[in-house]
């Protein structure tokens, strides 16, 4: 199974697929693609037929965009262990995964992933502050429900920490105020063996794009 990537610095819905395999130790071999190079789309030929990426090649199934990806490994490699058990709090964690994937635009556009970034905070206009409002409120109403033992946002880790890493990132390169339960959860999750990897191949990287170098 081939998992196409892009650079690790900077692309968030490569990471999100790519943390769930790690973390569940699930065997692929990567290939990374160098977005917005002159070559991107020959690179994805074959691989992307969106040309986004990540998408999955496993034998003669193709899979694109981080969702598909992660659905695809829940249900043929983790037997549905990467969604919460309980019914309601699967409609919830599905519910949360969906507001990630379709919407805080304003979030994603302001602050891009950039896992390089010293940590500094920029400006924001309100509709990023009310991004990052909505995310710290779904992550405080999953962490304060006390049946939820590991510390992740329905106990164990699942598709909806996976979705979020990226935020977590983000929240800490451009140093976002939370509060202290939220922090506790993003140290956990930057701890996490997995994503450190990620992280440090990511700041490894010598390609720059110039779009997601915020300055102020
Ligand atoms: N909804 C897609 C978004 C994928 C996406 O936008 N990927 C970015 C990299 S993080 C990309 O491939 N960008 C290249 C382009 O837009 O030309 C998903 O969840 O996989």
């Amino acid at each position: 199974m081939k998992l196409i990537i892009g650079n690790k610095n900077y692309s968030s819905w490569s990471l999100r697929a790519w943390l769930l395999l790690r973390y569940f130790d699930v065997d692929f071999d990567e290939q990374r693609i160098t977005l917005f190079t002159p070559d991107m789309h020959k690179q994805m030929e074959g691989f992307c037929p969106n040309f986004k990426v990540p998408a999955l090649i496993d034998d003669h199934i193709q899979v694109w965009d981080s969702l598909a990806i992660c659905e695809y490994i829940n249900e043929h490699y983790l037997k549905g262990e990467a969604w919460p058990d309980d019914i309601k709090q699967k409609a919830t964690a599905r519910s949360i995964v969906a507001e990630m994937h379709s919407g805080f635009t304003h979030l994603r556009n302001r602050l891009p992933m950039n896992c390089r970034r010293k940590p500094s905070s920029v400006q924001l206009s309100d509709d990023v502050k009310n991004d990052i409002t909505r995310i710290i409120t779904i992550w405080q109403q999953c962490l304060n429900n006390e049946t939820r033992q590991e510390g992740f946002l329905f106990g164990k880790f699942s598709i909806a920490d996976a979705m979020y890493i990226p935020v977590v990132s983000r929240f800490t390169t451009y140093e976002i105020d939370v509060p202290i339960e939220v922090q506790s959860y993003m140290t956990m999750m930057l701890n996490l063996p997995a994503f450190k990897e990620w992280q440090q191949a990511g700041i490894a990287e010598s390609e720059i794009v110039v779009e997601d170098e915020i300055e102020v």
